[in-house]
């Protein structure tokens, strides 16, 4: 009988070793964690050259405990798919443009009003201030974190039919928008047929005559060869979009709190070197589509595109109202 339970006790003991031993074990060689990012850019774009310097920020600061692994170019999908697939946490995080994520989280809208900035400065301004963090911070209910923002200059129409120097030139057009209610809006209120539709659709769209047209900024015009298709670009500069990146709060959530800091300071450490590359990004693209001898006309003055957008403001809500009002105050 003694000698049954010292046995026992025995094999109890040695059960207890190689379960602690396992543990042990599993801390001393574990792998790290490996989070991904879905990016709609290829890996030469500037927003995407942020996110390899957020990745590098998160696995040096963590001492590569926490890989970030960046696929760029719609890899993972397409933004609008993606942001859903990064709401249920089978994406890590992604960079998009505040636009699609609008849909998810309409507030958004009140950052994206047409001829809302008076100037690139001001729009860093708002982003920077109190105003930029609270709009961070408001996604968690919707199932993401807010990291950071980018630089996405300012966004200005293009079409394969002609020249538009006048609201009156925008009539009838065919327009591509990026799948946001307020960019439809905004294109009707000018006259042209919205047409949403994914990002990487568009350049055969406009080739094969199923669309005239789209509006972005000098980069996306350039990167995507849309530049090559329609010629005529008209720097009316009617919206600055900022970028966002986000988290999927499911991921969030499953990692450290130290962990959680490490990964939103390095998001935040990652602007000024995305600001930098977009800059520079920005001037090979617009010298290369003028070597490629497009026609750019510039507006002398965009009171007539304003006045014409300014339903847009007048549908918000008053809660949306207050918001642009708080925005139009920053630095004044
Ligand atoms: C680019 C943004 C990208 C958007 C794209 C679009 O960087 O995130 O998806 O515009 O128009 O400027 O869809």
């Amino acid at each position: 009988m003694k000698r049954g339970i010292v046995v026992l006790l025995l094999v109890l003991l040695t059960a207890g070793f190689s379960f602690a031993a396992g543990n042990a074990e599993k801390e001393v060689s574990s792998e790290p964690i490996v989070l991904r990012l879905a990016e709609t850019h290829g890996a030469d774009y500037p927003t995407t050259q942020g996110d390899y310097e957020f990745a590098r920020l998160v696995e040096e600061r963590t001492n590569g405990r926490i890989k970030i692994e960046v696929y760029p170019g719609s890899q993972l999908g397409e933004e609008r798919a993606v942001i859903e697939q990064v709401q249920f946490g089978a994406i890590d995080f992604t960079r998009v443009s505040i636009s699609p994520l609008a849909a998810f989280a309409p507030d958004f809208n009140a950052l994206q009003m047409p001829y809302l900035y008076r100037s690139p400065e001001h729009m860093w301004e708002v982003l920077n201030s109190p105003i930029g963090d609270e709009f961070l911070n408001s996604l968690e209910p919707s199932g993401f974190v807010g990291l950071s923002w980018f630089d996405s200059g300012a966004r200005s129409f293009y079409n394969s039919v002609r020249p538009i120097k006048t609201v009156a030139d925008l009539a009838g057009l065919k327009i591509r928008v990026q799948e946001s209610a307020l960019m439809v809006g905004l294109v009707e209120a000018l006259g042209a047929v919205a047409t949403p539709m994914p990002f990487g659709e568009v350049y055969s769209a406009i080739q094969t005559g199923v669309i005239d047209g789209a509006e972005n900024n000098w980069p996306s015009y350039y990167s995507t060869s849309h530049y090559e298709v329609a010629g005529f670009y008209t720097l009316d500069e009617h919206t600055r979009v900022p970028e966002i990146t986000i988290a999927s709060k499911m991921s969030m959530d499953k990692l450290s709190s130290e962990d959680q800091k490490i990964i939103k300071q390095a998001a935040k450490d990652s602007m000024a070197f995305q600001i930098k590359a977009w800059a520079d990004y920005e001037k090979v693209a617009e010298d290369a589509v003028i070597a490629n001898g497009n026609e750019i006309y510039r507006l002398p003055d965009n009171s007539e595109f304003q006045a014409a957008m300014q339903p847009l403001y007048d549908a918000l809500s008053p809660d949306l109202q207050k918001v642009v009002a708080k925005v139009r105050a920053v630095g004044k």
